[in-house]
């Protein structure tokens, strides 16, 4: 070996010995890529949400950082894909705070039914300190949570007729996410419920295997699902937020400003996502009637039957995710209603 080469060898090994930082051309190379999975296709306002903080992570960190936005559920339904941050074999995802429930049981919080009256109190828990509480518990399990983003209001689709009263839920095989109080929900109400990921929802509505669902309109219209729903019956059940989550063992082998890239391109990614849901989710109704589904508003009265029925399942979310949580919950939204 060349003089001048085994000089430089050794100098780099007996660097590293001594812990001390590898050559600057090391880092020079080395561009760190990170895989970012989530559920809805690339048009979806999840897919240009990401497209976004992959855009933000590449400029702030001058191109050494690489987020691969990948879609569509390709690298499996969220359950696969949080055993896979867990695991450290995946960097990142977005995925349902109710998908969750299994690892963070608090998490069930943001399942209740009609807990936030409009994006105002959903933004206001969930970016404070309840928020950041549910989000920190994570952590124990082998994730690290960034921020909230928005899926929005559910509201149910069917193929049998107009949900017009809590009866006309009777019997309806009703798809919901898997987690029990999205379950208990729906049974309550008379339904089938039938849990299913995501990725299978649109095959199990073709099929019939079940007759409807529930989900924000933005997410029946960007997955399609007026090609195999009649009936839209806007009920506003339930605010459902979306988060986003970082392998543990990746995150903590991170540099203090690599994290600073992240967590800032997040919530740039948050506040581009929230907007765009909420104005593409004005459009996409009108679009979902354009397209021929029949659309229905629940009558006041009958959407204050449904509330009063729902509601009954409260109790079982109080004691699951923790008395004191969901009382320091209620007691934050009352001082915002006041
Ligand atoms: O990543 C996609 C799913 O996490 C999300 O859309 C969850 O609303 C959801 C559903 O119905 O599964």
């Amino acid at each position: 070996m060349k003089p001048v080469v085994r000089r430089t060898v050794l100098a780099t090994v007996a660097a590293l010995a001594l812990g001390a930082a590898a050559p600057s051309f090391a880092q020079e190379i080395k561009t760190r890529i990170i895989r970012f999975g989530y559920g809805l296709n690339e048009q979806s306002n999840q897919g240009r949400a990401a497209k976004v903080m992959s855009d933000a992570i590449a400029k702030a960190s001058g191109g050494k950082m690489k987020m691969r936005a990948i879609g569509a559920a390709a690298l499996g339904p969220d359950t696969q894909m949080q055993q896979a941050l867990i695991g450290g074999a995946q960097e990142m995802m977005v995925g349902s705070t109710a998908t969750l429930v299994g690892i963070t049981k608090e998490m069930a919080l943001w399942d209740t039914p009609f807990l936030f009256n409009n994006t105002q109190e959903a933004d206001a828990i969930l970016d404070g300190p309840i928020g950041r509480k549910v989000m920190d518990k994570l952590e124990e399990k082998g994730l690290v949570g960034l921020v909230y983003w928005e899926n929005g209001f559910r509201n149910l689709t069917n193929n049998k007729h107009a949900v017009t009263k809590l009866e006309d839920l009777d019997g309806v095989k009703l798809r919901v996410m898997q987690n029990e109080v999205f379950l208990s929900s729906f049974k309550t109400l008379g339904a089938n419920a039938i849990p299913l990921p995501f990725s299978e929802l649109f095959s199990a509505l073709e099929t019939k295997t079940v007759d409807g669902q529930e989900n924000p309109f933005n997410t029946i219209l960007s997955s399609k699902f007026y090609e195999v729903q009649k009936y839209l019956s806007i009920t506003n059940h339930v605010y459902s937020p979306w988060i986003i989550l970082a392998s543990k063992k990746w995150w903590d082998g991170l540099s203090k400003d690599e994290k600073k890239v992240l967590m800032d391109a997040a919530v740039a990614a948050r506040d581009y996502e929230r907007k765009d849901t909420r104005e593409e989710g004005a459009k996409a109704l009108a679009d979902l009637k354009s397209k021929g589904m029949q659309i229905n508003e629940l009558a006041p009265a009958e959407a204050a039957r449904m509330r009063s029925k729902l509601t009954t399942i409260n109790g079982g979310i109080a004691s699951n995710i923790g008395q004191p949580l969901w009382d320091e919950t209620q007691a934050a939204l009352a001082k915002m209603r006041k």
